[in-house]
């Protein structure tokens, strides 16, 4: 019997059709489900793999010490108590996210603002959405999203701002490039040639950070036209003027624009005219204009342009900030923001008594807390003496990643709650709290068009683990604010939720009224349905009528100036580090690296950069790479390629302790925020880049994994593959170095295969318990290191035979040469070079690849790729 849920990955929110056995899963997309329509992507089509018990937390710790709950709670109220009876409630705090349930956040928002009575709970959502939400409050009066998804297949223009979502919301992507068979068009806004880019129908390469030039330079290109919708700005939007004035302070010609963002002007002057002409326009934006110390401008102009069309509101044409998280939304309605109270009310007089009446709570926040950045520089400098993370690994993804992990090392009390035994940040906690992970937990979510679905239980709890939402109840229990905290199901929970949206609500869009009174039943079986909820059911656009969430019912179109970066590049630093994400990793990949076949598309850090700008420095594809800012440094894998705009390189955000010591991207980005949403520049720090030049290289093949041997300067990067675990490593060290590293990973008896070239500095190893493979290690300071997989597929043989006892001793798999081309399809583990094969063969559309390798035939996550192979196979063709 299969359970209707939701995918715990992007905003998307796709629905799920689980059919668990045991710990086993069976997925597919769920058909009936309207965001997604039975479609999944890579992530979403591998959640079966992710599921097992491998790495989890299962129970309570104190320290190293495994205790029983009771303890775990006592221990966790005893110390936030003392520590406000002590220093105030503002000396605690919360940091909490947008993977957490709806049901979670509102318990968590409760206890800090209600009860503690400080307003220092913050969520990752302040990395993500932050910008966007003070955007969509200063114009629209409340953090409200126009749109739905069903825009977007209506819309005949689209327009990516800074958005991959090839790779990012790809099943959203698939929806769109249903729509482009009847005409639909792409136009993307992003530095990189994204997958998104590629196969849009224009790029626009901006500079760096240039966007509000952009968007303002629309507007007054709009304006010049007469495209200006002058009958909707009369009657329903303010701040024309101010705008239009604004606009004037600087040469808003086309050639000036142009040259500001650094854009073809012939490029330019198309995008101006198609938006100019095409009305059912959606404009997508996401971290490309979030993440930016102008990210609430960005936003604005965004905003800005569509009121003075009167694109909003109507079928296929709306700004449209996408979320990222599973429930970045939900946070924002329930008060996960430190800046907001909940149900969308602000910390007024009126909102702030309101919020106290309804929960009847001891107290209420006096006034909003601190945002995710400053809430780590207030525990570096001792004025936060207690912090519970919940669902986010902030050592992973804060910025300056290393001043972070050195608050969290200072911090007297870190509390962590996470499914997973070892992250990056539960290193540094003082108590673990075992949370039920994807599949255990119930409860909701609400995706990027306001859309609320249910995440369903398909397991039992395993070990002591505990829903998030109860965890807090329990804690909140045992500081003396048990009858606040008396929910016995999330049912419950969700109820008292859906009332505080509804109490004396006159005029508050985000409202689930009916919802208040909804039954155990009617939750359990709840169908997806978006906000705001009324008597005749959910809401699929808003704002049809011109009528926005401000006292006079009007929206606000906002000035904004365009500004530089917010740290310049310089002589020392000359080129500007870009970071984001990788199409089949999640974020820590805490998650996706427990599915070798989401680790195979990227299996280790790089960075990306211009052959110009690699060229003089002496750095080839494939070379390792030393990244260097003001903060940091890591090392990379190059990628040279003109998808890069020259002058900018960038970096996958997803790499860790854990898995790439050295291959971590925050610990190099500047701490620079936008000043109004406190959202950090993760877009933007001025680096350089330098070759590491290694002086030897090798790997390590075992069954588990291992970290580098200590004491040695390594680049160490681990690869999860089916049957073992792959480490690739490299240093700068002598003979002695190497001689460690193979004292360290040997084994020191058994049965082995040894070949060894001292003068070459080349050494193989390997080492056969029984039958099997158990360790294999190669190294070389010249040569070549053979291809990795046929060894790894060794480890999942049952037995060696002969001719894999004779290829290990030679090094290399006996028979036909192995692709060892990049892998582009995940679910079909398709590689390219398979795909150059069929299309040098005349297959000459994805379908036909399709048809000839199975690339693509599943999720089609990889669809923009096959296309961009097929391409190059055209130009290569024509040559
Ligand atoms: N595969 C995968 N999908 C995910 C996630 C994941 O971890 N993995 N995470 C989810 C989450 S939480 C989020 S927030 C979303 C993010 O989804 P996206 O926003 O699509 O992802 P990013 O790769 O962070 O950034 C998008 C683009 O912004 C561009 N950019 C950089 N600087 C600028 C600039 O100055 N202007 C413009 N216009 N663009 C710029 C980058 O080059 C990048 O291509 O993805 C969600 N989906
Ligand atoms: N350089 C750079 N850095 C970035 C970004 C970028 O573009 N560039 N993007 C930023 C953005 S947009 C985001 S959203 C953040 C994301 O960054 P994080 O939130 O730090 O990343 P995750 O890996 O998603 O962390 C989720 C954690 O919660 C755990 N977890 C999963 N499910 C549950 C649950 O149900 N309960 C509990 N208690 N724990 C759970 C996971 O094991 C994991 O440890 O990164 C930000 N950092
Ligand atoms: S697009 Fe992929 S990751 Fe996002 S919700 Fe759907 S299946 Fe999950
Ligand atoms: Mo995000």
């Amino acid at each position: 019997m299969s359970v209707r849920t939701a995918c715990p990955y992007c905003g998307v929110g796709c629905g799920v059709r689980a059919a668990p056995d045991g710990r086993a899963l069976a997925v597919m997309g769920d058909a009936e489900h309207p965001a997604n329509l039975g479609r999944l992507c890579s992530k979403g089509t591998a959640l079966a793999k992710t599921v097992g018990l491998e790495g989890r937390l299962l129970h309570p710790m104190i320290g190293t010490r495994r205790v029983a709950w009771n303890e775990a709670i006592q221990r966790v109220a005893g110390r936030f108590a003392e520590t406000i009876a002590r220093h105030g409630p503002d000396s605690v705090a919360f940091y909490v996210s947008g993977q957490l349930l709806t049901e979670d956040y509102y318990a968590a928002n409760k206890l800090m603002k209600g009860f503690i009575g400080s307003g220092n709970i913050d969520t990752n959502s302040r990395l993500c959405m932050a910008s966007a939400v003070i955007a969509h409050k200063l114009a629209f009066g409340a953090d409200l999203v126009p749109g739905c998804y069903e825009d977007l297949d209506l819309a005949d223009l689209v327009v990516f701002s800074g958005h991959n979502a090839a790779w990012t919301h790809p099943v959203l992507y698939r929806r769109m490039e249903v729509a482009r068979t009847r005409g639909q068009r792409h136009m993307v806004i992003d530095p990189r040639r994204t997958d998104t880019a590629e196969a849009a129908d224009l790029h626009l390469a901006l500079a760096p950070q240039s966007d509000v030039r952009l968007w303002n330079g629309l507007l007054a290109d709009l304006i010049r036209r007469g495209a200006v919708d002058r009958g909707y700005v009369a009657a329903h939007v303010a701040g024309f003027a101010d705008v239009e004035a604004e606009l004037a302070q600087a040469d808003q010609s086309p050639a000036a624009v142009a040259a500001d963002c650094g854009v073809p002007l012939a490029d330019l002057e198309t995008f101006f005219r198609l938006f100019a002409e095409t009305p059912r326009t959606v404009s997508l934006f996401s971290m490309g204009a979030n993440q930016s110390a102008q990210g609430v401008a960005k936003g604005s102009a965004i905003l800005n342009v569509h009121l003075a069309t009167g694109r909003i509101g109507k079928p296929g044409a709306c700004p449209f900030s996408i979320t990222g998280q599973p429930n970045a939304m939900g946070g924002r309605e329930t008060g996960g923001m430190a800046t907001t109270l909940a149900g969308h009310m602000d910390f007024d007089d009126a909102g702030r008594a309101r919020v106290q009446r309804f929960w009847g709570s001891p107290t209420i926040a006096p006034a909003a807390g601190l945002k995710a950045i400053d809430m780590f520089d207030a525990v570096a400098d001792g004025r936060v003496k207690a912090i519970w993370i919940m669902a986010t690994n902030p050592a992973v993804s804060l910025p300056n990643a290393s001043r972070i992990r050195a608050a969290l090392a200072a911090c007297p009390f870190v509390v962590a709650s996470d499914c997973m035994a070892e992250t990056d940040t539960l290193s540094f906690a003082h108590v673990k709290l075992p949370a039920l992970a994807w599949g255990e937990k119930d409860g909701t979510v609400t995706n990027s068009e306001r859309r609320i679905s249910r995440q369903r239980r398909l397991f039992d709890p395993p070990g002591e683990a505990r829903a998030d939402w109860k965890i807090i109840a329990d804690v909140a229990a045992a500081m003396g604010y048990g009858d606040g905290f008396g929910w016995r199901n999330p049912a419950q929970v969700f109820r008292e939720w859906a009332r505080l949206t509804a109490y004396e609500n006159a005029g508050r869009v985000l409202n689930l009224g009916p919802m208040a009174t909804i039954t155990p039943e009617a939750y359990e079986a709840l169908e997806p349905v978006q906000w705001p909820v009324t008597a005749a059911g959910g809401t699929a656009r808003l704002f049809t009528d011109g009528r926005y969430q401000t006292p006079d019912g009007r929206a606000r179109m906002v000035p904004v100036a365009a500004r530089g970066p917010a740290e310049a590049t310089s002589g020392a630093f000359p080129l500007s580090l870009n970071t984001g994400r990788v199409r089949d990793h999640w974020h820590t990949m805490t998650r996706t690296a427990l599915a070798p076949e989401l680790c195979r598309h990227t299996p280790e850090p790089y960075v990306e950069m211009h052959p110009a700008d690699a060229e003089p420095l002496g750095i080839g594809e494939g070379a390792l790479t030393r990244v260097q800012t003001a903060r940091g440094e890591a090392v990379a894998l190059a990628r040279l390629t003109d998808r890069q705009r020259p002058g900018s390189v960038f970096m996958p955000m997803h790499w860790t302790e854990a898995f790439a010591p050295s291959g971590r991207a925050n610990p190099l980005v500047g701490p620079q925020v936008d000043p109004r949403s406190g959202q950090p520049e993760f877009k933007h720090t001025p680096a350089r880049v330098r070759a590491y030049r290694e002086t030897w290289r090798g790997f390590f093949l075992a069954r588990g994994a291992w970290t580098a041997p200590s004491g040695l300067d390594l680049v160490w990067r681990r690869i999860p593959q089916a049957g073992c675990q792959l480490h690739e490593f490299a240093g700068r060290g002598d003979a002695r170095e190497r001689s460690a590293v193979q004292k360290a990973l040997t084994r020191k008896a058994g049965d082995v295969l040894r070949y060894e070239d001292p003068a070459a500095g080349s050494l193989r190893e390997a080492w056969i318990d029984g039958d099997r493979l158990d360790r294999v290690i190669f190294f070389t300071t010249v040569g070549a290191l053979p291809p990795r997989e046929w060894l790894a597929d060794l480890f999942e043989a049952d037995a060696l035979t002969a001719a894999d006892r004779m290829a290990l001793l030679m090094g290399r798999p006996s028979g036909r040469a192995v692709d060892a081309s990049p892998i582009v399809c995940a679910c079909r583990g398709v590689r390219a070079g398979r795909i150059e094969t069929a299309v040098a063969a005349g297959c000459a559309t994805v379908d036909a690849v399709g048809e000839a390798t199975g690339a693509g035939t599943s999720c089609g996550s990889c669809r923009p790729e096959i296309a961009r192979l097929i391409a190059k196979g055209e130009v290569r063709h024509a040559a």
